[in-house]
């Protein structure tokens, strides 16, 4: 808790960070809470010139400055931004299925989505007809890094729905590799390792299960555990996990490469909302990866479900865990680029505790007070979630209860916790409303930049023309760069984006044609091999292997290379189509009529589909993506005859 010094802050000091969280926690998801904030008329009226005024127009035709790239929640996708214009460039399907790019419908989508599946998770579904989960809920897209930056190579992001980490290829902007992750529930915050590299991506599991999760136990609080979990980023497989008491929330790693923190809400390993708010106090679990890796190394684990798993639970082996005493359901958990400090977001405490992580190697070598490590906390407002910075010694808090934002110093939050007469607080502007993740341009790297700060707001409410009782979120840019916060965009968004990063343009290098050799298709090509088809030439090519038929042809604007085939009913057909076109943006697609096929073919790409042929008679398939003035022409017929009797 901060020390009892007054700090100027007008707004509900009724927080004590501790008596008062419980009783908030009553009205947590109450109306009169979400009432908060007024409506920032002011900033209504001047946000077009604001832009204009703050050099962030991005005229038609124009190129945003930044990518942004965004999770979308219970939708399941990630989705790129242009930055500052807020235009959503693309959108790229990962846990969910899409049916114009044909994600989990084509055979290259369905294996990323089912192989990295576990056999229980397999055997459940196949039971229920399905083979894959058909939800997701994407809560924290994060890109790859080198020495404490991004390199462009991959983004990581996680599914709480079904206990999943997929893999986006930047090259390309497809997802690549899906795993699940086995003994831990609900994978939820998710940091790739910024120091030297992204070796591993740390995933915490969010909700706690009995230790032997068998339908045996329920009500025996003991008896449930949690797992941290280290994905090895370059295989995409469990490198190690960790065992820990409390839930686990949101992570993230420091710049050394030496630790990995979580924050827990429900230290209390309590089952029910009372429980899991009763305690003052709750944690972050700060990781001893070098010890961890030894611990692994020297056979200090158990092999749970095929995984090496260390016990960093509290009182057990305190050379791989610390827990640091933090007030009060804590949430939001982010470095400073000033590779110094970790600042952890209270939620129902109006703190924000700033971690010196260079104490941390005295927590652990000499059994120092945890709390040691904390060199400030400073009273910010209510209902802090997240924090991101500018790469000039301020931070940005998101403050949901509030619907603010307030950008405070850190530095000045040191001097403040340490006795002196000083206000960190710089700025509260209001939001609209009730603010969840944030973030500044290359943020969570060292190339911090305070030139724009987003905040992404749970409820639109009242900011839009009424669409009926489901409302879209809301989403604020502002300009950063001089003393104030700058409103430049306010502009609604679809369920239900978590967290975003902004990243430079030179970060990145990305393909505007496939490469005709690409992996994405391996498969498809090694069977080509076999049947004997040259998949980069003009093909048209029927091979029958008893009740499978393989299709392979190729596309040109506007033509397929076939105008029609035959098959027999209830042949298992697999049409597999080359894009020979090569220029910029020249898209095909291939849909089959009546049979829940179709797909996306990028210049130069490959991609396969399989289906059951229905009824006999004539069915046209056609290209899906609008590709030429005679697009509407490039179609074709597949024939079903009667099966033979
Ligand atoms: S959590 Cu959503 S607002 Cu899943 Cu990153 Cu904090
Ligand atoms: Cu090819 Cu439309
Ligand atoms: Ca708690």
């Amino acid at each position: 808790m901060s020390k009892d010094k007054k700090l100027p802050i007008s707004r509900r000091s009724l927080l004590g960070a501790t008596a008062g969280g419980a009783a908030l926690a009553g009205t947590w998801g109450g109306r009169a809470m979400l009432g908060g904030a007024t409506v920032g008329a002011a900033t209504v009226a001047t946000a077009t010139s604001a832009r204009a005024a703050a050099g962030a127009e991005v005229g038609p035709g124009q190129l945003d400055e930044f990518y942004g790239f965004w999770s979308s929640g219970q939708c399941g996708e990630m989705r790129i931004l242009g930055i500052p214009s807020m235009r959503e460039l693309m959108r790229v399907p990962v846990f969910n299925t899409c049916s114009a790019t044909g994600w989990g419908i084509t055979n290259e989508s369905k294996k990323i989505l089912t192989e990295g599946l576990l056999p229980k998770t397999k055997e459940y579904l196949k039971a229920n007809g399905l083979e894959f989960p058909p939800n997701g809920d994407l809560h924290h897209p994060h890109m790859s890094f080198t020495e404490g930056t991004y390199d462009g190579r991959f983004l990581f992001m996680n599914d709480k729905a079904n206990t999943r980490v997929a893999r986006v290829r930047c090259d390309v902007m497809k997802c690549d590799k899906i795993i699940e992750i086995p003994n831990a529930k609900a994978i939820h915050g998710l940091r790739p390792q910024k120091w030297p590299r992204t070796d591993y991506v740390f995933c915490n599991g969010e909700d706690e299960v009995p230790m032997v999760n068998d339908g045996s136990i329920l009500d025996e609080p003991e008896k449930y555990v949690n797992f941290y979990t280290a994905v090895n980023a370059d295989e995409m497989t469990v490198a190690w996990q960790v065992m820990v008491t409390g839930n686990l929330d949101n992570t993230d790693c420091d710049y050394d490469g030496k630790y990995a923190f979580s924050t827990s809400y429900n230290s209390e390993m309590g089952m029910t909302l009372p429980d899991m708010t009763e305690a003052d106090m709750d944690h972050v679990v700060v990781f001893n990866i070098k010890e961890i890796e030894k611990g692994i190394e020297t056979g200090d684990y158990i092999e749970l479900n095929g995984v090496k798993v260390i016990d960093g639970r509290k009182g057990q082996n305190k050379k791989y865990t610390r827990y640091i005493p933090i007030p009060n359901n804590p949430h939001g958990c982010n470095m400073a680029p000033d590779k110094i400090h970790l600042c952890i977001a209270g939620k129902l405490s109006p703190t924000v505790s700033v971690i010196d992580v260079r104490k941390l190697d005295a927590v652990f070598d000499e059994d120092a007070d945890p709390r040691s490590v904390v060199v400030a906390e400073p009273e910010l407002g209510l209902g802090p979630l997240h924090t991101c910075f500018d790469g000039k010694g301020d931070a940005y808090t998101t403050l949901f209860l509030d619907s603010q934002v307030v950008k405070w110093n850190i530095e000045d939050a040191i001097k403040l916790y340490n006795g002196e007469d000083v206000n960190p607080i710089r700025t509260k502007q209001d939001v609209h409303y009730q603010p969840g993740h944030n973030s500044t341009v290359m943020g969570e790297t060292l190339d911090a930049s305070g030139k724009y700060y987003l905040t992404m707001n749970k409820f639109s409410k009242d900011r839009f023309l009424n669409v009926g009782p489901l409302k879209p979120e809301n989403e604020q840019l502002f300009a950063i760069d001089g003393d104030k916060m700058t409103l430049i965009h306010d502009g609604p968004t679809f369920a239900e984006p978590h967290d975003s990063i902004i990243v430079d343009p030179s970060k990145l290098n990305i393909k505007s044609v496939w490469e005709r050799d690409d992996p994405m298709w391996a498969d498809v090509r090694a069977q080509a091999e076999i049947d004997g088809v040259d998949l980069d030439d003009w093909q048209e090519t029927i091979i029958r292997d008893g009740k499978k038929v393989r299709v392979y042809m190729s596309s040109n604007a506007p033509n397929f290379s076939m105008e029609s085939f035959a098959v027999q009913q209830d042949d298992e057909v697999t049409v597999i189509v080359t894009n020979l076109d090569d220029i910029d943006d020249l898209t095909h697609g291939f849909t089959m009529g009546n049979h829940g096929a179709a797909m996306e073919l990028g210049p130069q790409a490959t991609a396969s589909i399989t289906f059951v042929a229905a009824q006999p008679g004539v069915y046209w398939y056609y290209c899906q993506w609008f590709c030429h003035a005679l697009h509407m022409e490039m179609r074709g017929r597949m024939f079903v005859e009667p099966k033979a009797s």
